[in-house]
């Protein structure tokens, strides 16, 4: 079954058997106050508005019975998979690994390093705990994918310019169709969701397809009505 999505640069065909919706970080440490994004000195509030339609879609994916997957960014309590590059870099009030608000800053196993709950993972859908930006670096998620026969991805999430964006080149080149939903993924930055949505469509399609999500629910609506 071949649906068909209007998006920019032109159409994108997915079959949803072989469709997973990926939902990136959508965590505590980025969407609410008190955690990682915040002690970088990021309005959290910018992120939290793509819950809503994300909702929407995730229940849709699910009652539609197709791949759902979860990631987490973040690192092992002791901090091994921590580059020291990353836990240095930057002026935040507090490091990663730093006791704060909602537990340790992205550290595995924390509250503020888990997902929203209002995105909370299903019982069997796979949460890939990933220690980069992109999902496929130092995870299963490629193996995930290939163990489902996933071929095309439905990329949600935040930020669009940072996870977002690595977890779709690192697709790309792996020879995955990559969509982004342009209102399920969301920056601090209004200025690099804009750009990062037009860097991923520009050159007819470098990157993958962007559309909003009322574009994905029109055509799953259709093919749970058919
Ligand atoms: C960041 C992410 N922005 N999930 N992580 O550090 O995009």
């Amino acid at each position: 079954m071949t649906l068909t999505v209007p998006a920019d640069p032109g159409p994108f065909t997915f079959d949803p058997a072989t469709t997973a919706l990926v939902i990136i970080d959508m965590q505590r440490d980025f969407c609410e106050p008190g955690g990682f994004g915040e002690t970088l000195g990021n309005d959290v509030s910018l992120l939290r508005t793509v819950i809503p339609p994300l909702q929407e879609v995730l229940t849709t994916a699910r009652r539609l019975g197709m791949t759902v997957i979860h990631t987490r960014e973040g690192h092992v309590p002791d901090l091994s998979d921590c580059p020291p590059a990353k836990l240095h870099r930057g002026n935040p009030t507090l490091r990663i690994g730093d006791p704060g608000p909602k537990g340790r800053i992205l550290v595995r196993g924390e509250y503020g390093h888990d997902i929203v709950d209002e995105l909370a993972p299903l019982p069997g859908e796979p949460v890939v705990d990933k220690p980069g930006k992109g999902s496929f670096h130092g995870t299963d998620f490629g193996a995930l994918l290939a163990d489902r026969g996933v071929t095309s991805l439905i990329v949600t999430g935040v930020t669009t310019e940072v996870c977002v964006h690595t977890t779709v080149r690192e697709a790309n080149d792996r020879g995955y169709e990559c969509l982004v939903l342009s209102d399920c993924v969301g920056s601090y930055f209004p200025e690099f969701q804009a750009a990062g949505l037009a860097m991923i469509a520009a050159q007819g399609g470098i990157f993958g397809w962007v559309a909003p999500s009322s574009a994905l629910l029109e055509a799953l609506t259709r093919e749970a009505v058919a």
